[in-house]
């Protein structure tokens, strides 16, 4: 029997992923951990442990005592924070990191999934359909610390026959928890503006093209990525997966398709140096033909379940 636990629950990939695995695996079977003392509202209705993820004792008994057998490691400083604290980024993202591929090698979980990010590609990474296998030199703290994870769930899978599985997340989109410390965040803050009609001061620049996903292809992904039958899962570092891309100014011009007042303007700040060095899209085949993936929302269909789906009052909680 499966026993899931996810670190970092509280956060936008987490929230939406315990909903969805709960409700696949039965809420008994999955544990939601978070830094935050309190259990969010949302994930209430299943088992809630507060853990502080460099606390490796805690971690480790946590898992043994209680017989997990399957670890989604959510918990991670983003790009935008990660710049501004990038010691304790490089601790908190590798750490954590270090305590589950070490009790995966020792056999006490069967399987780890572990979130990568776009961020791993820089500046000298072509930007167009960026290929699986290609220059990656990443010029942000948050992309290191990516780039350096994959090539440890890769060396474990490897030496240690670790069963970890990675994707490389783009910008995610979704309504349920907020976002934070992403550069890719302002595609979220825009349907919220919109929603109450204000004008939207993007901290991007009108064509900071980026590669984007709406949550639920994300979630589906990860969950079909980890159920796959482990022969074909071929990539043990992580996986490039490809949703929509767009810039602000591509977006704006879909929201107005259905808000036609919607105005924005371009204020960009340091998050654009960052998003200078990524992707403007990316060749997903591998995923597509390693595990079968294929994304079901394009960026008009995200515009309209997003601003049909926003709630304003998660602004003020
Ligand atoms: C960020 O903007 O830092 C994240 C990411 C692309 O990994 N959303």
């Amino acid at each position: 029997m499966e026993k899931i636990l996810i670190i970092g629950a509280g956060g936008q990939i987490g929230t939406e992923l315990v909903l969805a695995l709960r409700k696949l695996k039965g809420k008994n079977n999955v544990i939601a951990a978070d830094i935050k003392d309190e259990c969010p509202d949302i994930l209430s209705d299943g088992v809630y442990v507060q853990m502080d993820v460099l606390n490796k004792e805690f971690v480790r008994s946590f898992i043994i005592d209680n017989k997990i057998t399957e670890v989604y490691l959510l918990a991670a400083l983003l790009s935008a924070t990660a710049e501004k604290n990038p010691a304790f980024a490089w601790r908190l993202n590798m750490e954590g990191l270090f305590t589950i591929l070490d009790l995966a090698k020792e056999k006490y979980l069967k399987k780890v999934f572990w979130p990568s990010s776009i961020a791993v590609f820089g500046p000298s990474t072509p930007v167009d359909s960026t290929p699986q296998v290609t220059v990656m030199e990443p010029s942000t703290v948050y992309g290191i610390s990516k780039l350096a994870g994959e090539r440890w769930c890769e060396y474990y899978a490897k030496k240690y026959n670790v069963d970890v599985r990675s994707i490389r997340y783009p910008g995610l989109i979704s309504y349920t928890s907020l976002p934070g410390g992403g550069t890719t965040d302002y595609a979220v803050d825009i349907f919220y503006q919109a929603k109450l009609g204000n004008k939207f001061s993007c901290f991007l620049k009108e064509g900071a093209k980026l590669p984007m996903m709406y949550m639920e292809d994300a979630i589906r992904a990860t969950i079909e990525l980890m159920s796959s039958d482990e022969k074909n899962i071929k990539i043990r570092s992580s996986y490039n997966l490809a949703g929509s891309s767009f810039s602000p100014k591509e977006l704006a011009l879909e929201i107005q398709k259905i808000i036609p007042d919607f105005a924005i303007e371009y204020k960009p700040d340091f998050r654009q140096e960052i998003a200078d060095t990524w992707p403007n899209s990316i060749d997903d085949s591998s995923a597509r033909e390693d595990w079968g993936w294929k994304e079901r929302f394009s960026t008009s269909d995200i515009v309209k379940t997003m601003l049909s789906n926003v709630n304003t009052g998660l602004l003020i909680n």
